[in-house]
């Protein structure tokens, strides 16, 4: 088999142009001017929406700080200096932690919106109101491009706007909102999800005496997480599933909840038997090699190209597939892989192709279901997604010191990493439910300490989106009591700041969480690069995996001989 091709993309202008301020011409806000290069705009009550290709506007001296936005729910977003943030590691993971694309750009920069602070503490923010697009900070320039040129059918847009962060953020999500739609109006979901107790190791027996542990928690929905597939791509029950995938849902509906359940839809892994039997549905470069969209679960990850009809048509029956089984909540994992650079069936800019791809999927499971994507390209997503991860994974630890300081990877999981993008994208909250993945109420090989334990909790009430994947098994009396009154509790959320909100009259600041390390020099440099190798050797990434295989087949099996 030939190796992965890592994915790239040849982007049409070229983002590194500055453009002549005296052909520019003002945007004007109240007092403010902004000169900008572009000539077809229009007045909105609080901003200007204009339509080019690419874009530049002009900055004052004085800027204080870069909103960069992370293209998919695990990229960073966050306010930064405005120098280039250095280039996170390991590069395998590169395609399934940030647009590969701008893996390694030289300019701060972000997926389809960028923002500056101004020196009187107002913002400035370019966003585009379509997809594959992208957003720099180039010396005094604020630019906006899009990758593909634009079709006929298509306006390529953008929505400029100055004043107070809340106001113009929320002024640009009413925009997306009127071009991508907005998934309403069900009630968010109070999920029990099995992923950060078990990870891969679940099976049928652990999930049920963790189920008949949960009957007096008020969960909404009992989800089952990775490890029940027989592979990525093959969506079948594996043999730890003896009684099939009913077996599980029949237990879970007869207690009045909703059944949840974990997929990677638009990846697939050489072993599977998919992979196997249609080579071509594969997303291969120009030399028919597939696109590496990462590693994980020890081998190399692979993309399904979403312009296959064939493709689209298995995406739906699986779903199909999905709710038949009796699952009404789902949670769709990886799909960035969806819109990775690569030549398609059909020739199509790449987040179009994944939004077809989407658009399949909720068909399959009619709207109805419950769907979360994660994983998933921020924008594209809208309009399709019930719930939309905003940040990476969250951890029974603050911060890794190897992840943050020597490979400089704010993707990795940590309550620090979930917390820090996840406030930084609470600007969606109009257009999906934000989840901030799970908070924890047991202490039990938690290495958190009780005020970043609560930071979580007050994460997820801020969110308004409630998960936890607590044991009850090894849930205190008192935790135990906690969680249920955290659930039960619908707090009053006032934001008053960036980081700061109040909850119920409670003030909540978040901001030891938005720090970002200094870039590595030297010695934390030297390690970071012997760290980043070996983060980037699959047998390493095999071994540290067998090493957690290990410890969490224990801790099932524990469980499994309790009576
Ligand atoms: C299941 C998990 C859980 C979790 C998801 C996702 O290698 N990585 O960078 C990496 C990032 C995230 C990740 C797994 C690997 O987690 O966010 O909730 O469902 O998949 O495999």
């Amino acid at each position: 088999m030939r190796g992965p091709a890592f994915p790239r993309s040849g982007i049409k202008w070229s983002p590194y142009q500055l453009i002549n301020e005296e052909n520019m011409t003002n945007l004007q806000f109240g007092t403010a001017q902004f000169p900008c290069n572009c000539e077809t705009f229009q007045r909105m009550d609080n901003g200007y929406l204009l339509e080019s290709t690419n874009i530049s506007v002009q900055l004052p001296a004085g800027t204080k700080a870069y909103y960069t936005h992370g293209w998919q729910s695990w990229s960073l977003a966050g306010w930064t200096g405005l120098q280039a943030l250095p280039v996170s590691k390991p590069a395998l993971l590169h395609p399934l932690q940030v647009d590969p694309v701008y893996a390694r750009h030289p300019h701060p920069n972000g997926s389809w919106v960028g923002a500056v602070e101004l020196a009187d503490g107002n913002i400035l923010l370019l966003g585009a109101l379509g997809l594959d697009s992208h957003v720099q900070l180039r010396e005094r320039q604020l630019q906006g491009w899009y990758e593909n040129a634009a079709s006929d059918s298509e306006l390529q847009q953008w929505f400029i706007a100055h004043g107070p962060e809340n106001e113009v953020f929320q002024a640009y999500a009413h925009f997306l909102g009127e071009r991508l739609g907005k998934r309403p109006a069900q009630a968010t979901q109070q999920v029990w999800c099995s992923w950060y107790s078990f990870y891969t190791a679940i099976d049928e027996q652990v999930l049920h005496a963790t189920f008949a542990g949960l009957a007096d928690v008020p969960f909404d929905v009992l989800q089952v997480d990775d490890g029940w597939q027989l592979a990525i791509g093959d969506w079948e029950p594996n043999a730890k599933f003896p009684s099939g995938m009913e077996g599980l849902t029949t237990t879970i509906r007869a207690t009045g909840r909703k059944a949840g359940l974990w997929l990677a839809p638009l990846l697939v892994v050489p072993s599977s038997k998919l992979y196997n039997s249609h080579p071509d549905w594969v997303l291969q470069d120009e030399n028919g090699k597939p696109i590496s969209a990462g590693f994980n679960w020890g081998e190399p990850l692979y993309a399904l190209d979403t312009t296959h009809p064939l493709v689209l048509g298995w995406l739906a029956n699986l779903m199909k597939q999905v709710r038949s089984w009796g699952f009404d909540y789902v949670k769709l994992d990886f799909l960035y892989a969806g819109a990775l650079p690569g030549k398609r069936y059909q020739s199509k800019p790449r987040e179009a192709a994944y939004r077809d791809g989407l658009t399949a999927i909720r068909a399959g499971l009619g709207a109805d279901a419950y769907l979360l994507t994660c994983g998933a390209p921020i924008l594209p997503s809208l309009g399709l997604s019930d719930a939309l991860r905003i940040g990476p994974d969250v951890a029974a630890l603050w911060e890794s010191q190897r992840d943050a300081v020597f490979l400089y990877n704010p993707a990795t999981p940590s309550a620090k990493n979930a917390i820090r993008t996840s406030i930084n994208r609470m600007w969606l909250a109009p257009l999906v439910h934000t989840d901030p993945d799970v908070a924890y109420f047991c202490t039990r090989g938690n290495s958190l300490e009780p005020g970043q334990m609560q930071l979580l909790q007050d994460l997820a009430a801020v969110c308004r989106f409630k998960a936890t994947s607590d044991l009850p098994q090894f849930l205190t009396k008192t935790e135990r009591e906690a969680l249920v009154s955290f659930l039960q509790h619908e707090a009053t959320i006032q934001r008053v700041g960036r980081n700061t909100f109040l909850i119920d009259g409670r003030k909540v600041d978040f901001s030891q969480a938005m720090t970002l390390p200094s870039h590595p020099t030297g010695i934390t440099a030297l390690l970071g690069e012997i760290a980043g190798w070996l983060g980037s050797q699959p047998f390493v990434l095999r071994l540290l995996g067998r090493l957690d295989q290990a410890r969490l087949k224990k801790l099932v099996k524990e469980i499994n001989n309790q009576k």
